[in-house]
């Protein structure tokens, strides 16, 4: 059993009360670590590989000291101390390996594959700095290296290394693991991310992110594409894919035929799963390695490739589809290219009349999904709503001639870090409340039985406000910022992204500080909080962040607004900061338009930690509202079949909503003369004509209604017993969200691990 007191005279050779916090902090990761190292590796027959470019786990101390069962016992005796265990979680850098959605779902699937004894690994890369640290500089923001790879580190180099044959050279890797451990399991899974052999990182200029992008050999994991729901076509992001697959394929082999595999029953020891179409070039790789080093045929390499690839789709924004010139593979790897005309010449031969499903079109563009669509045995998408557009709409020739390989599986989060790590406040409250069996089935809704109890909601309410206090004293010891810990805590937390409509909430402010110039003060003071990167190359995005920073410093500046009204764009907002912002929010904005998100998961997220959602009927906001009832969420705007109805008319004209009397002042203040006193023109006026006569994205099609539901939001919250009765009932329906249950889906229909 661990005694800190004594490990800190050890290593330290100072009492516990004297260690600063990363002191701490590394006594800490030492014991997990040696913990971890007791329990075996999970070795049953069959085993998921999870391939993924981006896995963003965050912070691991409190977690796996929760999966170990350390974590009560270590926080109380830090108290003991005069320490508290987020202030030395404090001392861990996050490791910076994801953009957003989709790398954070791969995170919580390894949690939920390793907590249900499942044999699962993630297969990934070792970025050195990951993706870009924002800094707000003049209202606008700015790049630095993010340099989590320092000392002490979760990562173990592992002995294991291949060779990647590229076009002109061949690179070495080494693999890294880091310890995945599932919640009172006793045995492990790991997170494999790979790497040069050799990388310095020194190639970096100091406070910036640029680079030399052609340096393959150096460079190739130097950092993280920053694009979410976006793609940036680029040389050395086939590099970095090839690297990934190629190293994944080899290990899925080398560890099968340790199991007892043949190579011909490789489909029975491993089954591949992909996040989105960037491990997709793992079937070439599959074909190359069976054909070139396993003897065996094509036509069977094939097939058993076939049986082991399983596709998830994450988006049907077509820019975020992967499509890469043949020419560009050729260049990076001859023998890759090669077998994917083979694969399109399969394909053509047999849908002769069917263009929109070869692989390879007419302008010699590879198409990634119709790759991994054709030669994989399933393809998934992330909620109800989201699946059924693919099948109906945007993959609908491919679900005419497979039905059988498509299905949805709803995204869910890890409620070991969103619930028990993130709010043991709530948790302790459920645990009185309903017992504890929800820790292993995530069932809540004995809550319910609660829902008139006055004191219960009681409770709620005063849990709401301890978590609110805890992020205040958080950002001003962080980022040195003040909030209002008695104010309605109202967020906005994801990527920048104009599908997503965070301008359209930066109008909502416009209006609601004009209505507060004209004396309608609200009942209770207002905070509204944004937090999310911008991809670099996106320019739109950064005249979003832009506005809101604007606004932000206008409202501070005004007296007679301020008292009511706050905005905060939390700088480089990440996992942890999630961790302290989710707990304290009473409003959740899940805004985008309908049909582009395909789920969400913030959304739940915040549901769990009893917030209410403001909702378009878009992603998994559609089934959060089915699990609560109409009357338990704020639902508005058009519905998807409409808007992709209007973009299939091009029926959507700007114009005709900014000449509406109550929009067209509140777009025209985005350039009114106090806005341009604060920001710059350039951004300010680009972003004034884009939503005035493009709106892409169609912000203004559902503003009067975001208005109104808002207002009314607002007003609610005054009634504290239907709020907090609201509240209640959305955590008490968050089970269904659990990622056990959607990882439960996977095994059962597509991975069939055994267990
Ligand atoms: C990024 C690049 C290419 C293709 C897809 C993406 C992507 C999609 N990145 N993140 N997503 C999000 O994935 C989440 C997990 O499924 C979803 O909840 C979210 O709606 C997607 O936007």
């Amino acid at each position: 059993m661990l005694n800190l007191q004594n490990q800190a005279r050890e290593t330290f050779n100072k009492p516990l009360a004297d260690c600063s916090n990363s002191e701490i902090y590394k006594i800490l990761l030492d014991f997990v670590q040696n913990e971890s190292q007791k329990l075996p590796v999970n070795d049953s027959k069959r085993k998921l590989y999870y391939v993924s470019a981006e896995f963003l786990i965050g912070k691991l101390l409190t977690n796996n000291l929760l999966n170990l069962g350390f974590y009560d016992e270590v926080k109380e005796e830090l108290e003991k101390h005069g320490k508290s265990l987020d202030e030395v979680e404090e001392a861990e850098h996050e490791p910076s390996l994801g953009n957003g959605g989709l790398g954070r779902l791969a995170a919580c699937f390894l949690d939920s594959i390793t907590t249900l004894g499942l044999n699962g690994d993630g297969v990934g890369l070792n970025y050195h700095f990951g993706l870009f640290r924002q800094v707000f500089e003049e209202n606008k923001q700015k790049y630095k290296p993010d340099e989590w790879l320092g000392e002490p580190t979760w990562l173990k180099k592992s002995e294991i290394s291949f060779n990647v044959p590229f076009k002109s050279f061949t690179l070495t890797s080494s693999l890294y693991d880091i310890s995945v451990l599932g919640y009172q399991q006793k045995t492990k899974n790991r997170l494999r991310l790979f790497d040069l052999e050799s990388v310095t990182g020194d190639i970096i200029h100091k406070d910036s992110i640029d680079f030399d992008k052609t340096n393959i050999k150096e460079n190739l994991t130097l950092f993280l594409y920053p694009d979410d729901s976006d793609r940036e076509g680029n040389l050395l992001r086939i590099y970095q894919q090839y690297f990934m697959v190629s190293n994944a394929a080899q290990l899925i082999i080398a560890e099968a035929i340790e199991r007892g595999s043949n190579v011909k029953d490789l489909a029975d020891y491993a089954v591949i799963q992909i996040n989105d179409t960037h491990p997709t070039l793992i079937i070439p790789e599959l074909i190359r390695l069976l054909t070139t080093e396993h003897d065996i045929e094509f036509s069977e390499a094939v097939e058993i490739t076939r049986n082991m690839v399983a596709f998830t789709n994450h988006t049907i924004l077509s820019e975020a589809l992967e499509k890469w010139p043949l020419e560009d593979i050729e260049e990076v790897t001859p023998i890759i290219s090669e077998i994917i005309e083979q694969l399109d010449q399969m394909i053509k031969s047999e849908f002769s009349n069917y263009p929109k499903v070869h692989i390879i079109d007419d302008n010699d563009v590879i198409h990634m999904a119709r790759l991994a669509i054709h030669f994989g045995f399933s393809t998934n998408g992330v909620s109800e709503l989201h699946t059924e557009i693919l099948k109906d709409i945007e993959l609908h020739d491919f679900y005419k001639i497979y039905p059988e390989k498509f299905s949805n599986k709803t995204n869910g989060i890890t409620f070991r870090r969103w619930l028990m790590a993130a709010n043991p406040e709530l948790t302790s409250f459920l645990n009185q409340k309903i017992g504890t069996k929800w820790h292993k089935d995530a069932d809540l809704k004995a809550l319910l039985d609660y829902q008139k109890d006055e004191e219960t909601l009681d409770e709620l309410k005063a849990i709401k406000h301890d978590r609110k206090v805890q992020l205040k004293n958080h950002l001003e010891r962080t980022k040195g910022v003040k909030i209002n810990p008695n104010s309605i805590i109202d967020i906005q937390i994801k990527r920048i992204h104009e599908y997503k409509r965070q301008q359209m909430l930066a109008l909502y402010i416009i209006y609601k500080y004009m209505d507060i110039k004209k004396g309608n003060i609200p009942a209770t003071p207002i905070t509204i909080i944004f937090g999310g990167k911008a991809a670099p190359a996106y320019t739109i995005a950064q005249d979003i962040i832009h506005l809101i920073l604007c606004l932000s410093e206008l409202i501070d500046q005004d007296e007679q607004v301020n008292p009511y009204l706050k905005v905060l764009f939390v700088e480089n907002y990440n996992v942890g900061e999630a961790e302290y912002l989710i707990p304290a929010a009473n409003i959740s904005e899940q805004i985008s338009l309908a049909s582009k998100e395909a789920s969400g998961t913030g959304n739940m997220k915040f549901m769990l930690n009893g917030a209410l959602t403001i909702a378009t009927f878009d992603g998994a906001n559609v089934e959060i509202e089915e699990l609560v009832g109409n009357e338990n969420i704020y639902t508005f705007g058009r519905i998807s079949e409409e808007i992709v109805d209007l973009y299939e008319n091009d029926g959507y004209d700007s114009m005709y909503y900014y000449k509406k009397a109550t929009i067209k002042p509140l777009v025209d203040f985005i350039v009114s003369d106090p806005m341009l006193e604060i920001g710059n023109k350039e951004n300010l006026e680009r972003l004034h004509n884009d939503i005035k006569y493009k709106d892409y994205f169609m912000a203004l099609i559902d503003l009067i209604e975001f208005i109104a539901i808002k207002e009314k939001v607002y007003e609610d919250y005054e009634n504290e017993k239907v709020w907090w009765e609201k509240s209640l009932v959305n955590i008490a329906h968050a089970g269904f969200f659990s990622s056990d249950r959607t990882i439960e889906e996977y095994n059962h229909e597509i991975w069939h691990l055994d267990n």
